[in-house]
């Protein structure tokens, strides 16, 4: 099955210094046959035209790899599309491509322009220095863009630890404020293995697991806390929250911790809950009270007074979690999985049938 993070396998890029670096010693490195028959300077000639070509194809190759390597964003999942969005800015993304791509033309001008120069120089010397002012002029226009190299390599970096997503599998998006117990119920339950502790904000991105529920395998995502607050003030780790719930979710299990143990009252957890409610209408949603082991009786009684039909569970020891995991997947609705599953096959025959091959 293919797992997608469509930024996690970009190649290597150089930074506009290191491209240099390379295209330099390639072109110092072209050997060439020398002919007796030829004088000094037309040896010098081919020599020196011949390391420009090579420096400017070396250039241009590791220009075009950043450019062709780095996956289209306007055909990947929006999911990632939105955390590019939030994490990077995807204008500021596309302008920074842009302007490496951008690059090339120039370089060719540049070089074009230098070549002429150099078949028609007399002198060595003329040729020399010609050769090395193309490599000057387009080393300049290297570093002019490093600042957007840069931001692509930081881009790479970021969205690449971005969790591998299977498209079409049916999901579970747990949410809540910070310190619920989300990352608990999650580790418990699925492959994932995010990190637990005791105070808020331990989790700051998106983590996908996985896990089978009777005979259905289910994708189940861990998400950061999210704060009660206007969606013009959450912040980026917040936002990547609502990403997933936006863009993956098929349940959502929102939590609350009754017991007030996370930092925050039950009021405000509802005042949340009310407000994922309303931004994902359509949505499945199950509401859970966690930690319902330590929470003090009044407590508990308010609780359900105020969400009658919220699930009880314990994440740490397990107790509910199964019943939970099977009401969840009953709400997902299957039915468009199985039509996809329909047209990929569908599409699979057609294909066949096309091909010369068969
Ligand atoms: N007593 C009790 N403690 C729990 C339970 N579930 C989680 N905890 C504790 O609550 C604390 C927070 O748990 P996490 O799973 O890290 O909470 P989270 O919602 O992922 O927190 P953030 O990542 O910060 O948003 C940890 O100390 C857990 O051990 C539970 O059912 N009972
Ligand atoms: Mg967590």
């Amino acid at each position: 099955m293919r797992r997608l993070n469509p930024f996690r396998n970009i190649p290597t890029i150089l930074r506009a210094e290191e491209i240099i670096e390379f295209a330099h010693n390639r072109s110092v490195r072209v050997s060439m046959k020398s002919s007796l028959r030829l004088s000094k300077i037309e040896r010098t000639r081919i020599r020196e035209i011949t390391r420009l070509q090579e420096f400017t194809k070396n250039v241009k190759l590791k220009l075009k790899a950043i450019v062709d390597d780095f996956p289209s964003l306007d055909r990947i999942h929006p999911f990632y599309l939105e955390l590019a969005e939030i994490l990077i800015g995807v204008d500021r993304l596309k302008q920074a491509l842009g302007a490496v791509h951008n690059c090339i033309p120039l370089i060719d001008d540049i070089t074009n322009r230098h070549l002429e120069a150099m078949r028609l120089a007399d002198d060595f010397r003329q040729i020399k220095r010609s050769r090395s002012a193309a490599k000057g002029r387009i080393a300049s226009i290297l570093r002019a863009t490093s600042d957007n190299i840069d931001f692509i390599i930081e881009a790479k970096t970021k969205l690449g630890r971005l969790p591998g997503v299977i498209p079409n599998s049916p999901t579970i998006v747990c949410a809540g404020f910070p310190n619920v117990g989300k990352s608990t119920l999650v580790r418990a339950v699925s492959t994932a293995e995010p990190e637990i502790a005791y105070y808020p904000f331990t989790t700051r991105q998106v983590i996908v697991g996985h896990l089978t529920v009777g005979n259905q395998m289910v994708q189940i995502v861990d998400t950061p806390g999210i704060l009660d607050r206007p969606m013009s003030k959450r912040n980026e780790i917040e936002r990547s929250a609502i990403a997933a719930l936006k863009y993956l979710a098929n349940v959502i299990i929102f939590i609350i911790d009754p017991s007030e143990a996370c930092g925050w009252t039950l009021e405000e957890q509802i005042n949340l809950y009310k407000e994922v409610r309303r931004m994902f209408v359509l949505n499945p949603l199950l509401v859970v009270f966690n930690k319902v082991d330590i929470t003090p009786k009044d407590h508990m009684e308010a609780a359900r007074s105020r969400i009658p039909d919220a699930f009880e569970i314990v994440a740490i020891d397990g107790q509910g979690v199964d019943e939970l995991l099977r009401r969840a997947v009953d709400e997902v609705d299957l039915e468009p999985i199985e039509e996809s599953i329909e047209e990929y096959k569908a599409g699979l025959s057609q294909r066949k049938v096309q091909s010369p091959d068969d």
